[in-house]
Formats: structure tokens, C-alpha cells, sequence
């Protein structure tokens, strides 16, 4: 199989507990390479247009101020089936519903500042991964 792209984000419940590397290690020992990375403070509306599929949710204002109350990492990640293989180790949503081994089992504070986003569907990943990068800024 070939490999395919996914984008994730290291948010700031991690990045202000210095785990930035620890995530990314799993990552990595999940089979995932690192072919794009910044650290970012996201504006509002940058938070609120990536969120936009949630606006109507309850914890919209509130998952959008989570986001912005700290750096984060926005990451392209390269490998077998990239957006399933990041979603088993990202883990569920809910921490306390996350299998062992996970990033949200390790890391994951609530299911708010749950430590890590990864795209759902390979479209997403697509229209995730050009939300914050330029062609020229992944290198695989
Ligand atoms: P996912 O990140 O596992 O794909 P989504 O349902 O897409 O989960 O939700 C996006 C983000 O919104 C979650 O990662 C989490 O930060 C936040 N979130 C989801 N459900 C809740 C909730 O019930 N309360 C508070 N925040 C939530
Ligand atoms: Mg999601």
C-alpha cells in the first residue's frame, strides 16, 4: 500500500507540558514520519474556521478558546494508511475511553484537552494539511 498523508496537531495542553517530542515519538514509533511541523499560536479565526464543522456544537466557544490559550504544532504526517494508523494511536476523543498505548491514555488531560487532533477521512486530511501548509513547506 502506498503511503498517504494525514494532519495532525499537538495542542496546548501538551505543548505547555513540553511533550511535544514524547507525542511526536509515538507518533513516529507508530510508523508515521514527520514530513511537515511548525509551532503556531492559532489566531481565533483560524481556530474557528479549522473547527468550523463543530460551530453548532455545544462546546464550540469553548474548544475554540482551548485552542488558542497556547502554542500548538501543526504536523503533516506521511505512511501506510496515515489517517487510520494516526487515529489508533491518537486514541478516543474521551481519555477516559482510550485503549493503553495511546497519546490520549498517556497524555490527555479531559476530553477537551485531549493533547492531539488527527483528520478523520482522507478528504479532511487534504483540506487540513492546505489550511496550514504551502505545497513547498512538506518535504516527504
Ligand atoms: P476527535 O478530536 O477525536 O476527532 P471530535 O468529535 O472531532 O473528536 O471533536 C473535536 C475536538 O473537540 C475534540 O478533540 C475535543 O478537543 C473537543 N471535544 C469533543 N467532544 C467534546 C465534549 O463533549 N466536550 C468538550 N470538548 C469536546
Ligand atoms: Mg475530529
Amino acid at each position: 500500500m502506498a503511503a498517504t498523508r494525514t494532519f495532525s496537531i499537538i495542542k496546548p495542553d501538551a505543548t505547555r507540558r513540553n511533550l511535544t517530542g514524547a507525542v511526536t515519538k509515538m507518533l513516529e514509533e507508530a510508523g508515521l514520519r514527520v514530513v511537515a511541523s511548525k509551532r503556531i499560536r492559532m489566531s481565533r479565526q483560524q481556530a474557528e474556521g479549522f473547527y468550523a464543522v463543530h460551530k453548532e456544537r455545544p462546546f464550540f466557544e469553548d474548544l475554540v478558546a482551548f485552542m488558542i490559550s497556547g502554542p500548538v504544532v501543526v504536523q503533516v504526517l506521511e505512511g501506510e494508511d496515515a489517517v487510520a494508523r494516526n487515529r489508533k494511536v491518537m486514541g478516543a476523543t474521551n481519555p477516559a475511553n482510550a485503549d493503553e498505548g495511546t497519546i490520549r491514555k498517556a497524555y490527555a488531560e479531559s476530553i477537551e484537552a485531549n493533547s492531539v487532533h488527527g483528520s478523520d477521512s482522507e478528504e479532511n486530511a487534504a483540506t487540513e494539511i492546505a489550511f496550514f501548509f504551502k505545497p513547498d513547506e512538506i518535504v516527504g
